[in-house]
C-alpha cells in the first residue's frame, strides 16, 4: 500500500498537481461569487481590546450577526512561524501508513504513547464524514468526491489531535493573552475547554469535511441561544484561498438546527449559494461559532491548508450536560481540564517573557508551572478530559 510519505515537504512544495492532470468537476464561479459575497459581511479586522481588556464592542456584534469573525495579522511573526516549524517537524515524523509505528525513514513515528490516536487519514479527496453517522450523526449529507490524480497516496492526512501535547507551539498559543480575553468575552470569565485538532488540506489531494454544525447537544433545549455550543478559535498556519478554504453559512448559527441534507437536496448541489469562504492569511486568528453551518471542498487546488482550532464552552453549557463522553460532565473532570489553561499560560510567559500573563479566573488560587512533571501529570492525555457537547 503506498503510505503517508507523500507529506514529506509538505511545507515547502505540497504536492502540487497540475489542474489538467485530474477532473476537477468544481464550479470556478462559485468560488469567485463566494468571496465577493464573504467580502461584504464587515466581520474582520484587527484584535481591539480596551485598557481593561474588554474586546471590542463593533467585533462582538459582527461576530454575533454573522457567527464568524477574522482578526488579521493575531499572531506575531515569531508565533506564526514557531507553530509553522513545529508542524512541519511532527509532519516529518508522521506515521507511514494509519498502521504504521515508524515514520518513512524507518524511525518511531510521532504521536504513539497516547491512549487516543493523534492522527486521523482519509482517500485522497474523499469525503470521509458525510452520511457517516460518525459525531451523532451531523454530516449529513454527502460532499461532492473528486477522482484522485495518478500515483496519489492511497491515505492522506486529516487530521491531528491532541495537538497541545504533540507540539509546544500550540500549547503556548493555548494560554495567548488576549485570545482568552476574547473566550472570556464571548463565554464569561468561567468559560472551559472544548477540544483542539489542525486539519489539514493537502494540495491536489486534501479530503472534504461535510456541512454541519458542531453542536450537538443542546438543539432542544429550551434556552438554547446563539452562544450555547460555544466557539472555535481557528488560527492560518498558511495564507488561504476559496478552493481550500472552510466555508461558512454566515448568520446561520441563529437558526437552531438545519436540516441540511434537505438543504443540500434542494439545492442540487453542495455548493450552498448563500455560503461565503472564510478567506485568512497565514497567522490570522477567526473566532467560529460551533452552531453556524459550515464545511470544506476536497483540495484539487495546488494550495495547502492546515488549520490549528481550539475551542471553549460556556460553564453553564457543560456542567451536568451529557456531550461526547460517557458520563455527565461533573465539576471534576471539568476542572481537571481546565488546568490545561494555566499550564498553557505558565509555558507561554517562560517563551514570551515580556508579555502580559492572563489570569484565568476560575483557577486563580492554584499555582500551576509548566515543567517536566506537569507535562507528564496534566498535559500528556490531557484530551481524554476534552468536552464535546
Ligand atoms: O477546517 C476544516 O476544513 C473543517 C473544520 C471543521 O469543520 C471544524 O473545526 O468543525
Amino acid at each position: 500500500m503506498r503510505g503517508v510519505e507523500e507529506m514529506r515537504g509538505f511545507g515547502q512544495m505540497g504536492y502540487a498537481i497540475p489542474a489538467s492532470d485530474h477532473e476537477v468537476g468544481m464550479n470556478d464561479r462559485y468560488f469567485v461569487e463566494g468571496q465577493n459575497r464573504a467580502a461584504t459581511l464587515d466581520n474582520r479586522g484587527t484584535l481591539i481590546l480596551d485598557d481593561d481588556g474588554r474586546l471590542d464592542e463593533q467585533i462582538l456584534d459582527a461576530y454575533w450577526r454573522c457567527g464568524f469573525y477574522v482578526f488579521e495579522r493575531a499572531l506575531s511573526s515569531t508565533e506564526r512561524d514557531e507553530l509553522v516549524s513545529d508542524f512541519e517537524a511532527l509532519l516529518d515524523r508522521l506515521p507511514r501508513d494509519r498502521e504504521s509505528k515508524v515514520d518513512r525513514q524507518g524511525r518511531p513515528a510521532a504521536g504513539l504513547g497516547f491512549t487516543m490516536p493523534s492522527f486521523r487519514f482519509a482517500k485522497p479527496l474523499s469525503d470521509p464524514y458525510g452520511g457517516s453517522g460518525l459525531t451523532g450523526g451531523r454530516y449529513e449529507s454527502k460532499m461532492t468526491e473528486l477522482k484522485p490524480p495518478e500515483g496519489a497516496p492511497e491515505e492522506v492526512l486529516l487530521n491531528v489531535s491532541g495537538c497541545l501535547q504533540l507540539m509546544d507551539a500550540c500549547l503556548r498559543l493555548y494560554g495567548h493573552p488576549q485570545l482568552l480575553r476574547v473566550a472570556e468575552a464571548i463565554n464569561g470569565p468561567d468559560f472551559t475547554p472544548f477540544t483542539d485538532n489542525i486539519w489539514v488540506k493537502q494540495a491536489g489531494l486534501g479530503p472534504s469535511v461535510a456541512w454541519h454544525q458542531d453542536g450537538t447537544t443542546h438543539w432542544d433545549n429550551p434556552d438554547l441561544d446563539r452562544g450555547t455550543h460555544g466557539f472555535n478559535f481557528m488560527v492560518q498556519l498558511y495564507d488561504t484561498t476559496p478552493e481550500n478554504a472552510l466555508w461558512v453559512v454566515p448568520g446561520s448559527h441563529a437558526r437552531g438546527k438545519i436540516d441540511i441534507k434537505k438543504k443540500v437536496e434542494e439545492n442540487g448541489s453542495d455548493q450552498l449559494p448563500d455560503a461565503v469562504p472564510m478567506l485568512m492569511k497565514a497567522g490570522d486568528v477567526a473566532i467560529c461559532n460551533r452552531q453556524v453551518l459550515h464545511g470544506s471542498f476536497a483540495n484539487a487546488s495546488a494550495a495547502k491548508r492546515a488549520t490549528f482550532v481550539f475551542g471553549f464552552h460556556r460553564r453553564s453549557s457543560v456542567l451536568g450536560a451529557q456531550g461526547w463522553a460517557k458520563n455527565p460532565y461533573d465539576e471534576d473532570y471539568v476542572t481537571t481540564r481546565c488546568r490545561v489553561i494555566p499550564i498553557a499560560v505558565d509555558a507561554r510567559s517562560q517563551h514570551f517573557e515580556d508579555e502580559d500573563r492572563y489570569v484565568y479566573e476560575p483557577l486563580r488560587h492554584e499555582s500551576h508551572r509548566h515543567s517536566t512533571e506537569t507535562r507528564k501529570e496534566l498535559i500528556a492525555n490531557y484530551n481524554l478530559n476534552d468536552i464535546g457537547l
